[in-house]
């Protein structure tokens, strides 16, 4: 009885199925989908399972091709496209976004999250939903945010082992104003760049050190360039998946679903490969060659103390109450 259900449902579904299929309002369409790094980092693994998600979910139609190493455009550029609508898709880093919308500065303050688990409650909850809806009324739409990860320091310069062995070093942080202010109080000299400009500036001098997490220091290769490694999770960076609001408007509710569906299951994929990913790189960045220390937890101490300004001053230029909700978002979900 119960094998003849299972045949007899069987059946149905088969029979079904592409009834389903094609009683979706779904459009032959190709969606470009540019990101920063190389193909082969989390990034572009994460594209390409995006991609495949897509497709499966709609017969073939919707179709994802992703363009690597910033062939679109840096972050910036990209997300001004997107804007405009001349192109569909893209992921990059938060810390970006702030020209468009300044309240993803909260995001960057250092030393906010301890661990994954509270980064990804935080994100995937009514706080980091309300910043990614805040997009719309700027022709962006916020998808899911994946993990680009902590941050770390590297340099060509000397082993950091305390705040003092910062001085005077080149160093480039991203385009966002907390990033420069901080790494001023550490006594570097910031020097604010696209990431796509990055590998060619570390080679050339023009900048002496670079801060990212350690599986971007493995797909992009700075340990070609970069001899010093310093653990400092200083800062957690959410990638955002993005799409353009004036094509997203002219997508079927189908259409919608199916990439809103296939964005949680690549944020489940990316995090997952993401993690894999960089609890091997310390040892393969060692294996190149690399010296990597960690820092004392009471130096660690000292820069929460020396940046405490970096906090004072976003509060006062307006990110007063965000900063707030999100401490005590954390605070939630902090073990004690
Ligand atoms: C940076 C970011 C970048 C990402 C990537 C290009 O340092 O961490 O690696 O935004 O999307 O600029």
């Amino acid at each position: 009885m119960f094998r003849k259900l299972l045949l007899a449902t069987g059946i149905a579904a088969a029979l079904l199925a592409p009834v389903a299929a094609s009683a979706q309002d779904v459009k032959s369409r190709i969606i470009r989908f540019g990101y920063g790094l190389s193909e082969n980092s989390n990034q572009g693994r994460a594209v390409k399972f995006f991609a495949e998600e897509v497709s499966k979910r709609s017969g073939g139609k919707l179709k994802v091709k992703g363009f690597a190493d910033a062939s679109l455009g840096s972050d910036m550029q990209m997300q001004n496209t997107l804007i405009g609508g001349a192109q569909e898709m893209m992921v990059g880093s938060t810390a970006t976004l702030v020209g468009v919308v300044k309240d993803f500065g909260v995001y960057d303050l250092p030393f906010l999250f301890n661990d994954e688990k509270e980064v990804d409650s935080v994100l995937d909850g009514p706080f980091g939903e309300k910043l990614m809806k805040s997009l719309s009324d700027k022709g962006l739409v916020g998808l899911v945010y994946w993990e680009n990860g902590f941050r770390n320091l590297t340099n060509s310069k000397r082993p950091i082992t305390k705040v003092e062995d910062m001085g005077g070093i080149k160093l480039r942080v991203m385009q966002n104003p907390v990033y420069i202010d901080m790494f001023n109080r550490f006594g570097v000299n910031a020097v604010p760049l696209a990431f796509s400009e990055l590998f060619a500036a570390l080679e050339t001098g023009t900048v002496d050190g670079q801060e990212n997490p350690v599986a971007i220091i493995q797909s992009s290769k700075f340990y070609e360039v970069q001899k010093y490694l310093t653990l400092t999770r200083h800062v957690y960076t959410p990638f955002i998946v993005l799409a353009s609001k004036r094509w997203w408007d002219g997508l079927s509710a189908d259409e919608k679903k199916i990439l809103q569906e296939a964005a949680v299951a690549s944020r489940e994929f990316e995090r997952k490969d993401s993690r894999e990913a960089s609890a091997q790189s310390v040892a393969y960045l060692k294996e190149k060659g690399m010296q990597i220390n960690e820092l004392s937890p009471a130096e660690l101490e000292r820069m929460r103390e020396m940046i405490k300004p970096t906090f004072d001053r976003y509060a006062t230029e307006g990110g007063a109450d965000l900063l707030k909700e999100l401490q005590r978002e954390i605070m939630k979900v902090r073990k004690p």
